[in-house]
């Protein structure tokens, strides 16, 4: 336990999924690392008074406000977490910005680039004060995943030539499915692209230390009506089943299904992206491979405490895929943790998120991803949806039959 008295109020907006997972994660954080400053969990915000003095009990918070005005305006709260629909990402971190409050929002920054552009500026402005602010792109701190970018930055793949990335997922698959928040363009943004493709998006512009320039896409919506939701909203209608989906009318839903897109980097790098919701019996499955002209290195979620590694330099009678176990107490994030061989899982990288966060506040250094690169990935997640709208740089293959 750290010994500092420096301590960190944090006050939290939200508490399905990310709003777990960010608990879980302040809960433990200075538990397993020695820091600067001590986290504590004050205050969680949501607009169901019920749930969210469920919530406040069941994940381990001081106490609750079904007002998030009311969190941020309160002296006592030194950080901002934000973990809504994208919707409101925008009007809760500016408001907590102005308020001189350091904030962590979650993926993607915004529903729009004018959003996140405003955002970066607020977040720009309010680190003249010494606010800091992060954006919650959660598996850049896999351990697994810092090591392919130390990989990269050291040299070990040459020059990068290819990067192949997929993020798939099936719970939608079921036409019966809701119409929850997630399929909701005015809630969400968009669908599996900004969902999960900015996941992708982020993480592989992290490990290959190159930005996107250019794309060409398409995006589909295989289902276009669902039955409104009777109850359960977000991923929660998957995890207790309670979404019967029996509610009398349907509505359209407003946000791609699936997104995929090739796409040139500025270090010369050549890419494809996959992000879908139908990908039936892959779970959340993120994939990334990089190819290199002295060898490639593979990533797999399903498989997060391992990379596979082809090191092209080594004799041609030993050539192959070697796995690297990232379990070593000199691999990123693990010293924390447990002897050599000890996997970690998925909650992990959320602690990994906080450690990082609770140390940059208490250094006065910029956390990363900043705001300014997450309006990066938002400048991604636009082009693409331009590129699938216009479909200019189509060509239809000529059909043998004429
Ligand atoms: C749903 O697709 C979701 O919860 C995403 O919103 C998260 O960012 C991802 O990590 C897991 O799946």
């Amino acid at each position: 336990m750290s010994t500092t008295d420096r301590e960190l109020r944090i006050g939290m907006v939200g508490y399905a999924f990310m709003g777990a997972a960010h608990s879980q994660a302040w809960r433990t954080v200075n538990r397993v690392y020695d820091l600067p400053a001590r986290a504590s969990m004050a205050l969680i915000c949501g607009r169901d008074s019920g749930q969210v003095a469920q919530a406040a009990d069941r994940l381990g918070w001081d106490a609750y406000t079904t007002d998030w005005r009311d969190l941020i305006n309160r002296d006592d709260i030194d950080v901002v977490d934000i973990c809504t629909p994208g919707d409101s990402h925008a009007e809760i971190a500016l408001a907590a910005l102005a308020a001189g409050k350091h904030v962590l929002c979650e993926k993607p920054l915004a529903n729009t680039v004018a959003e996140a552009r405003a955002m970066t500026a607020a977040a720009d402005t309010a680190r003249a004060a010494g606010a800091r602010s992060m954006c919650g792109f959660n598996y850049r701190r896999v351990p697994a995943v810092t090591m392919m970018r130390q990989m990269v930055a050291d040299g070990r793949l040459g020059v990068i030539r290819h990067v192949r990335a997929t993020y798939l997922q099936d719970w939608i698959v079921d036409p019966q499915f809701p119409l929850v928040w997630r399929l909701q363009k005015e809630r969400a943004g968009s669908g599996a692209l900004g969902d999960i493709g900015a996941h992708i998006i982020d993480l592989t512009q992290f490990v290959v230390g190159q930005r996107i320039t250019g794309v060409s896409a398409v995006t589909e919506t295989f289902v276009k009506e669902r039955p409104l939701p009777a109850g359960s909203s977000g991923l929660a209608a998957t995890m207790d089943g309670s979404a019967d989906g029996s509610g009398p009318a349907t509505g359209p839903v407003t946000v791609d299904d699936a997104a995929i897109f090739v796409a040139r980097l500025d270090g010369g790098a050549l890419a494809t992206y996959e992000a879908s919701r139908f990908a039936t019996g892959r779970k959340n499955a993120l994939r990334v491979e990089i190819n290199g002209s002295l060898g490639s290195v593979v990533f797999d979620l399903e498989r997060l405490n391992e990379l596979e590694f082809y090191d092209a330099t080594r004799p041609t009678l030993e050539q192959g895929f070697s796995r690297i176990l990232v379990t070593e107490g000199e691999h990123p994030y693990m010293s924390a943790w447990w002897p050599p061989g000890h996997i970690i899982g998925y909650e992990h990288s959320f602690t990994h998120q906080m450690r990082d966060f609770i140390e940059a506040i208490a250094m006065g250094t910029d956390p990363a991803p900043s705001f300014a690169d997450a309006l990066q990935v938002q400048l991604v997640l636009d082009a693409v949806t331009r590129s699938a709208e216009v479909g200019s740089t189509w060509t239809e293959v000529e059909p043998a039959l004429t």
